[in-house]
This record gives C-alpha cells, structure tokens and sequence, in this order.
C-alpha cells in the first residue's frame, strides 16, 4: 500500500484523532480555548505524531481532505464543549498548513465548517506561521483581510524560528502573536533570552497584538512572563495536548 493510500484509507477508517491543548489567561486562571493537535492512531504503529506524516500529506495533495476534516472535527468538539460546560466563548485553533493556505476554497472550507457546527467564526482561530505568507505576501493579506473580517481570528505560530522581518509583520493582519517554544525554554537561562522575549512582547504590545507564549513548562518561565507583561499561555505546566476524555477546563 502506498502511503498516499494508506493516508486516504486512514481518513476514511477514523484514524485520524485531535488531541487539544488549551490555552489559558493568567488573570483569572481560566481556559480561553484549546490548540488542536492532530495525530494518526495507526493499527500497527501506534500514535502517530504530524511530523511522521504531515510533510507526506502535504506533497501529495492529501492535506487538503485531511485539513477539511481537522477543521469540521474540531469545531465540532468545541461546540460540544460550549454546549456541555455552558462556556460559550471558548474558541479553537486549528493549524493549517502552506497548501492549505492556498486553497482558493479556503473562506468556504472555513465557514462551512463553522456553520454546520453551529457556531460563529469568531469561535474560529486560525494559526499561520511567517513562512507560509513569504511566497505571496500581497495575495496572503487579502486572505487574512477577508476571514479576519468575518470574524476569524488569526495567530502567527512559531514566531521568532523564521525570516521575521518586522516590516512584514506591521503590515501583516493577525490579531496574535505565539513566541516560539525555544525562546520561552531559554528565559532565565541566559540575559540575551530574556531580552529576546522582552523585545516580541513589546513589539507586539506597539502593533497592538496580543502575545501567547508556547512551551510554558515552569512557574519560573511563568512568573518572568506575567513580569514582562505576557498574558496568554500554552504549555506542559498547564496541560499536555490531550484527547478530549483528558481534556481540562476551568
Ligand atoms: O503536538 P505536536 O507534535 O502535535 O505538533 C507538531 C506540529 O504539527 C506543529 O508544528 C503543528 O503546527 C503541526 N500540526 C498539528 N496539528 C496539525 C494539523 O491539524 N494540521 C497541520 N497542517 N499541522 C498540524
Ligand atoms: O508548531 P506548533 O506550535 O503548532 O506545535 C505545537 C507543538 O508544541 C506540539 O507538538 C505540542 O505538543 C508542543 N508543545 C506544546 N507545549 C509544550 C511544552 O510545554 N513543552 C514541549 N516540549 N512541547 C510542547
Ligand atoms: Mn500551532
Ligand atoms: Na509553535
């Protein structure tokens, strides 16, 4: 069997699953949504984690069915979420990748998966990383102009790993930035780290973006972030990416 097969028999057998990780507001300690991670709950390999299988669906044109799903499995879930713990602001983010992207049925995909959810897309969040927006910039603002006006919310991953140019990100429509999980392991490790994430918080605070910071695995990392005026995070210290059965929400 071909991988590409195997792939498309993998969807079609529920093979796929999302395992969420939420995101929470220091303020008040409360849950304001969960990142969807996927996986690939193989019969003979077991868990499978996007990195085994991501880059494959992505060359072979498969990621776009199995990006459909994500986006309809998880709006689905959080409305079920919503529903059952009577929060219902919750939002989900779903990541997309650069093929994705660049479907020109992306504003459709989105809605639709919205809508027969039965929510708004201000529930939605999507996360794009600097690298996908590079290739076409002009053509990716119209992208992001559009569903952030239907009320998507837009997050750029990974911030700080890529070719960053801060001329792009003033002009860039995204309502959040996410620090990258290896500058938040670096705080307290040496003064240069902390200065990196000192100088993305501040920058984003100027551009009037909010900041999640990923990776978050201690109370130190924790406390240096809420000093520096960082109030939005994801990580271990909270919770591992979980299946919804081991979900939290407080
Ligand atoms: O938990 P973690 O190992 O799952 O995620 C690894 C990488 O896989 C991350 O960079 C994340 O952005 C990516 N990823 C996770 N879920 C999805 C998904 O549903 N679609 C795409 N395109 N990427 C995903
Ligand atoms: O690239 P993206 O940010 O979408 O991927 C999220 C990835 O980060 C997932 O693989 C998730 O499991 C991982 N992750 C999230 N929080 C932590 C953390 O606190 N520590 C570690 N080691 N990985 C994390
Ligand atoms: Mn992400
Ligand atoms: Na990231």
């Amino acid at each position: 069997l071909q991988i590409k097969q195997a792939l498309y028999y993998a969807l079609e057998n529920e093979e796929f699953v999302l395992f969420y990780q939420p995101q929470v507001c220091e303020n008040d300690s409360t849950v304001i949504g969960y990142e969807a991670l996927l996986r690939w709950s193989h019969p003979e390999y077991g868990l499978l984690t996007p990195d085994k299988f991501i880059e494959i669906a992505e060359n072979s044109g498969f990621i776009i069915p199995m990006g459909e799903w994500v986006l309809k499995e998880s709006c689905r879930q959080l409305k079920e979420w919503q529903e059952f713990y009577g929060r219902h602001e919750l939002k989900v983010s779903v990541n997309l990748s650069a093929q994705q992207f660049k479907d020109r049925y992306l504003d459709d995909k989105i809605l639709m998966a919205v809508e027969e959810a039965g929510l708004t897309p201000k529930h939605l969040v999507i996360e794009i990383t600097e690298s996908m927006v590079l290739e076409d910039f002009k053509g990716s603002v119209k992208v992001l102009d559009s569903l952030r006006k239907r009320g998507v919310e837009v997050h750029l991953d990974d911030f700080g790993t890529g070719y960053s140019s801060l001329n792009y990100l003033s002009k860039l429509p995204v309502d959040t930035i996410k620090i990258d999980k290896s500058f938040v392991w670096n705080i307290g490790k040496t003064e240069q780290d902390g200065a990196i994430v000192r100088a993305i918080i501040a920058m984003a605070e100027n551009l009037g973006m909010k900041v999640i910071a990923e990776g978050v695995e201690s109370k130190e990392q924790l406390e240096y972030l809420k000093q520096t005026g960082c109030h939005l995070y994801q990580g271990f210290y909270y919770s591992k990416p979980a299946p919804p059965v081991g979900v939290v929400v407080y």
